[in-house]
C-alpha cells in the first residue's frame, strides 16, 4: 500500500518558497518566542527555533487528528506506560515530515549547520531501556498506520540518569533533559484533573436510598497533562503522547490548608511535585516503594479520567466506553487501573458492580515482559491499605469473584487457588499486580514465540489452563523509520536508489535485496558504506590508552542494559582468553577485532557496577599493551541511550545477544542490527529464535544451550567450578582477573564476581563458554572472508521484514484492540492570515 503524502511534501514548485518561508520561520521564532536576534543566539536558540518551526508544521495535522478523536465512529488505542523512552525529536520529525532537505538547506542559508542542531537535542529518557523504547516504537508505528492513538505516562522532570566513568565506575549524574526547554510539548493546564491518596472509605444512602461506598482521600494532587504530537510516517495523522506532571492542588492554598505556615505549605507543594519528579532507574526489578506504587497510580488515574473525559463529551453515559477505548497496559507497572477503572464506574458514575466488570474486561488487555521473577511487581497489603484504601477493597472483591470461579473449576484443588490469587497469601500479604492484569483483562500477550510459550508452561500456566484463548503471542518489532532511515542515511540510500522507497512502510519489501547479496558492485557499496559508518565512530571516540581505533576490525558490540542475565562477562571471558591466545602466540592469525559496550547498570545493582568496572579494567589493560593493541581494543561507551543507538547500531559488525536461554522476553536492539546488517552471535532465546528462522540458520552464529538443556543441566546438579577445573583456557582466563592482573595486583576487587561464577553462576555463564568461544573463532574465520560476511549481512537486512513494529501493530489492532485505521481529513485548514477557519 503505498501512503498518500502529507501536506508539506518535497514537491519540486514549492521547494523555493517553502525554503524562504522557513528561514523566516527561524528568524521569527528567534525574535518573538525566545527573545534574541541572530547576532547573539546561542545554539540553544537555533535548535529551538528550527525545533518551533518544525513544530508548527505538525500543528494543522496534530488538530485534525484530535477532531478525528472525536468522532463517533473512530476507536482509539490507550497505551499506558510508566515508560516512553522517545529519543530525540527534531531529526524524526524531518523524516516524517518529508521536509528534512528543506530543512536542512533553509537552515544553511541561516549560516546553520542542522546536523550540529540536530545533535544538540537534549533527548527524552524517560526510560530504562527495551519496555520504553518498545513504547515509543508503537507509538511511530500507530501513528504511520493511522491508528488514533495516545500514550499515557509520566513527565518525568528527571528521566534516566546520565552515565559517565570516574575511573572505571559508574557515576550516576542527574538527566536535566527540561533545562534547555522542550519544544515539542503543550501544557494543557485547564485539563487537569485530581488524584487522591490515603484517607478512608464510607457508606452512604444516594438521593434514590441506595447503600453505595465512596473514598474520602486524605491527600489530593493535581495531574497536569503535556502533550507531545507524534507524527506519523508521511501522512496526516499526529496523534498524541500525554504526560502527566503532579502539581499540589488548589484547594492546599495557604490560607486554607496552612494559615500562617508559609513553609510548610511549600512544602505540601514540594511532597506533590516529588510523584513526577524522577524515573525509578531500575530494569527488570520491582521496587517495593510507596513512591513508586503511588507513580503508578497517579498517571493511571489521570488517564483513566481523560478518557472518561473524552469519551462523554461525545456519549451519554460509558455504556459503549470499551467501544471507543481500546487500553493496552504496558507490564503490570500501569496494573492499578483494573480498580481504578471499577471504582469510577461503581463508585462515582452509579455502575452496578457486574455491569462496570464488564466494560472493565473488555477494555483492557495485558502485555507481559519478562519472565525474571524479580520483575514481577507485588504489593504489600498495607501498604496499599495506607495509600489507597477504596482500591484495596475493590482487589478483595475482584479477588473473591474471581476465586470463585476457580473454585468452581476446580473443585477441591486449593493449591491451584493459592496460586491464582491476586493475594499472595504465603507470608506477609502482597498484591500480585501480573494476576490482576490477567483478571482485569481480556487478552494477555507475550513478546516473542519463546517467551509466549514459557508463559503458557510457567509463570501463567494456571491462567492459560482456565482460559486457554486468553494468553497470546506477538513478537516485537522495531521502527525502521527511526532505526534506518534516521540512524543510518547512507545505507537508506543505497537501498532507496536499489529497490525504490516502499519498504520505509512496508519492510518486507526489503526482500528485493536478497538478487544484490550476489552482485558485486551493490556488495562493493555496501562494504563502503559499514567502513564510513565505523570510521564515523573512530573519530568520534578516540583511545585513551592505545592506538586509536581500527574502522578495519570487527567491530564486535554488546549494547543494553548491564544485567547479569544478559551476561555481559560472557563477553568479557571471550575478550580475556584472545587476549591470553594473543600474548602466548603473537602470530596468531585472527582478524582485530573492537570490542564495544554500551549500558547502564541500576545505581543499587552491585553486580552489575562491578561488571562494568571490570570491562574498563580490562580495556585499560589490553588497549594499553602493544603486544596485542593492533588487534584487540575495547571501547565502553559511557552514557549509552538512544541518540548512541543511532550510531552504533549501523558501524556494527557483529551483534552480541548472549543471555541465557529463557532469560530475555523478547530483546529489540537484535532487531536493530539485523536491520542494519550486522550478523547475530546469539543464543536461542527471545526473538532472537525468529530472528535466525528468518535470516536463515546459516546467516547467524548459534551457540549455547537451548531452553530445555538449561533445565537438565540444572536438574542434573550444576557444578561451574568442575567446568573451571576442566577447561583449561577458561581457568586461566578467570584466574588472571582474581590474581588482580587487570587491577593494579588487587585481587579483593573483582573477588564477587569470581565466586558468584565458581560458586553459583546463575546465569551459567561456564557451562555456555566453551561453545561461545568455538562459536566466535568461526565468526572470525568468516570475517576474513569479506565478500562471504557481506553476502551474509546483505541478507539479514533482506530478511529483517518481519521485525517492523508495523507489524506488531496490525497483529495488536487485529487480535487485541480490533481497531481500525482512521484516515485523517484536513477539515481544520490553516488560512493565510495566520486564523483558523472553521469549516
Ligand atoms: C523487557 C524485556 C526485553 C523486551 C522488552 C520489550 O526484558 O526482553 O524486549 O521488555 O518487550 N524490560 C525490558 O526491556
Amino acid at each position: 500500500m503505498t501512503k498518500k503524502k502529507a501536506n508539506y511534501g518535497n514537491s519540486q514548485t514549492n521547494e523555493r518558497k517553502t525554503i524562504k518561508k522557513l528561514k523566516r520561520g527561524f528568524a521569527y521564532k528567534l525574535f518573538y518566542q525566545l527573545g534574541v536576534w541572530t547576532q547573539n543566539a546561542s545554539l540553544n536558540d537555533y535548535y529551538l527555533a528550527v525545533s518551533y518551526t518544525v513544530r508548527d508544521r505538525m500543528q494543522q495535522l496534530f488538530i485534525n487528528t484530535i477532531r478525528a478523536f472525536q468522532q463517533k465512529d473512530s476507536k482509539i488505542v490507550s497505551y499506558l506506560s510508566a515508560e516512553f523512552l522517545m529519543g530525540p525529536h527534531l531529526h524524526n520529525n524531518l523524516i516524517n515530515l518529508g521536509i528534512y532537505d528543506q530543512v536542512a538547506q533553509a537552515a544553511a542559508e541561516s549560516g546553520l549547520d542542522l546536523q550540529q542542531i540536530i545533535d544538540h537535542e537534549e533527548e527524552p529518557g524517560l526510560g530504562n531501556g527495551g519496555l520504553g523504547r518498545l513504547a515509543a516504537c508503537y507509538l511511530d508505528s500507530l501513528a504511520s498506520l493511522e491508528i488514533p492513538a495516545i500514550g499515557y505516562g509520566i513527565r518525568y522532570e528527571f528521566g534516566m540518569f546520565d552515565q559517565a566513568f570516574d575511573n572505571g565506575w559508574q557515576k550516576e549524574l542527574s538527566d536535566r533533559w527540561l533545562q534547555p526547554g522542550n519544544p515539542w510539548e503543550f501544557k494543557k493546564a485547564d485539563m487537569a484533573v485530581e488524584v487522591g491518596s490515603g484517607g478512608y472509605t464510607e457508606q452512604y444512602k444516594d438521593d434514590h436510598g441506595k447503600l453505595r461506598v465512596r473514598w474520602v482521600p486524605g491527600k489530593l494532587v493535581k495531574g497536569i497533562p503535556y502533550d507531545t504530537p507524534i507524527l506519523g510516517y508521511r501522512v496526516n495523522t499526529v496523534n498524541m503522547l500525554r504526560l502527566w506532571s503532579a502539581e499540589a492542588p488548589k484547594s492546599f492554598d495557604f490560607a486554607e490548608f496552612n494559615v500562617g505556615d508559609y513553609l510548610g505549605a511549600v512544602h505540601e507543594k514540594m511532597l506533590a511535585e516529588t510523584i513526577s519528579k524522577v524515573l525509578y532507574p531500575n530494569d527488570e526489578q520491582s521496587h517495593g516503594k510507596a513512591l513508586r506504587l503511588y507513580q503508578q497510580y497517579f498517571f493511571v488515574s489521570c488517564s483513566m479520567q481523560d478518557m472518561i473525559r473524552i469519551h462523554l463529551f461525545q456519549f451519554e453515559n460509558l455504556d459503549n466506553f470499551s467501544d471507543k477505548f481500546a487500553v493496552q497496559l504496558n507490564d503490570t507497572h500501569p496494573a492499578i487501573a483494573v480498580p481504578e477503572f471499577m471504582r469510577l464506574l461503581v463508585d462515582v458514575h452509579h455502575y452496578d458492580w457486574d455491569s462496570a466488570w464488564e466494560i472493565v474486561t473488555h477494555t483492557f488487555a495485558y502485555t507481559n515482559h519478562t519472565l525474571l521473577p524479580e520483575a514481577l511487581e507485588k504489593w504489600p497489603v498495607a501498604m496499599l491499605a495506607g495509600l489507597l484504601p477504596r482500591h484495596l477493597e475493590i482487589i478483595y472483591e475482584i479477588n473473591r469473584r474471581f476465586l470463585d470461579l476457580v473454585r468452581l473449576e476446580y473443585p477441591g484443588d486449593v493449591d491451584v487457588v493459592r496460586r491464582m490469587s491476586i493475594i499472595d497469601e504465603t507470608g506477609e500479604r502482597y498484591v500480585r499486580m501480573a494476576n490482576l492484569a490477567c483478571v482485569g483483562g481480556h487478552a494477555i500477550n507475550g513478546v516473542a514465540q519463546l517467551h509466549t510459550k514459557l508463559l503458557k508452561e510457567h509463570t501463567l500456566v494456571d491462567f492459560h489452563r482456565l482460559w486457554p484463548d486468553k494468553l497470546i503471542n506477538i513478537t516485537n518489532g522495531v521502527t525502521p523509520r527511526r532505526w534506518m532511515v534516521v540512524s543510518n542515511p547512507r545505507l537508506s540510500q543505497l537501498i532507496r536508489s536499489a529497490i525504490g522507497e516502499e519498504w520505509i512502510t512496508d519492510l518486507k519489501k526489503l526482500q528485493a535485496l536478497e538478487p544484490l547479496a550476489e552482485d558485486s558492485a551493490f556488495c562493493e557499496k555496501w562494504q563502503q558504506i559499514k567502513f564510513a559508518n565505523k570510521q564515523d565512530i573512530c573519530t568520534m571516540f578516540a583511545c585513551k590508552q592505545g592506538p586509536n581505533y581500527n574502522p578495519q576490525a570487527l567491530f564486535d558490540v554488546q549494547v543494553k542494559r548491564i544485567h547479569e542475565y544478559k551476561r555481559q562477562h560472557l563477553n568479557l571471558l571471550h575478550i580475556v582468553t584472545l587476549y591470553q591466545r594473543l600474548k602466548n602466540n603473537p602470530e596468531l592469525d585472527i582478524p582485530p577485532r573492537l570490542f564495544i559496550f554500551g549500558g547502564k547498570a541500576a545505581p543499587s545493582y552491585f553486580m552489575a557496577k562491578l561488571i562494568i568496572k571490570l570491562i574498563n579494567s580490562v580495556a585499560e589493560v589490553v588497549n594499553g599493551d602493544p603486544a596485542v593493541n593492533k588487534r584487540l581494543q575495547i571501547l565502553f561507551i559511557p552514557n549509552y541511550n538512544v541518540q548512541i543507538g543511532h550510531i552504533v547500531y549501523p558501524m556494527a559488525d557483529l551483534s552480541e545477544q548472549i543471555s541465557l536461554a529463557g532469560k530475555e522476553a523478547s530483546g529489540t536492539g537484535n532487531m536493530k542490527f539485523a536491520m542494519n546488517g550486522a550478523l547475530t552471535v546469539g543464543t536461542l532465546d527471545g526473538a532472537n529464535v525468529e530472528i535466525r528462522e528468518e535470516v536463515g540458520a546459516e546467516n547467524f552464529f548459534l551457540f549455547g544451550m537451548n531452553v530445555g538443556e538449561v533445565e537438565a543441566r540444572r536438574a542434573a546438579g550444576y557444578n561451574p567450578q568442575d567446568i573451571y577445573n576442566e577447561n583449561k583456557e577458561l581457568h586461566a582466563a578467570i584466574n588472571l582477573i582474581a590474581t588482580g592482573h587487570f587491577s593494579h595486583g588487587d585481587r579483593e576487587l573483582f573477588r564477587p564476581v569470581i565466586d558468584s561464577l565458581l560458586k553459583h553462576d546463575p546465569f551459567m555463564v561456564l557451562a555456555d563458554y566453551q561453545a561461545y568461544v568455538d562459536c566466535q573463532q568461526q565468526v572470525g574465520e568468516v570475517f576474513q572472508d569479506p565478500q562471504r560476511w557481506t553476502r551474509m549481512a546483505i541478507l539479514n537486512a533482506a530478511r529483517i521484514g518481519k521485525f517492523s513494529s508495523d507489524r506488531s501493530i496490525t497483529e495488536y489492532c487485529r487480535k487485541i484492540w480490533q481497531v481500525k485505521p482512521f484516515p485523517v481529513a484536513l477539515t481544520l485548514q490553516r488560512v493565510p492570515d495566520g486564523g483558523i477557519k472553521f469549516p
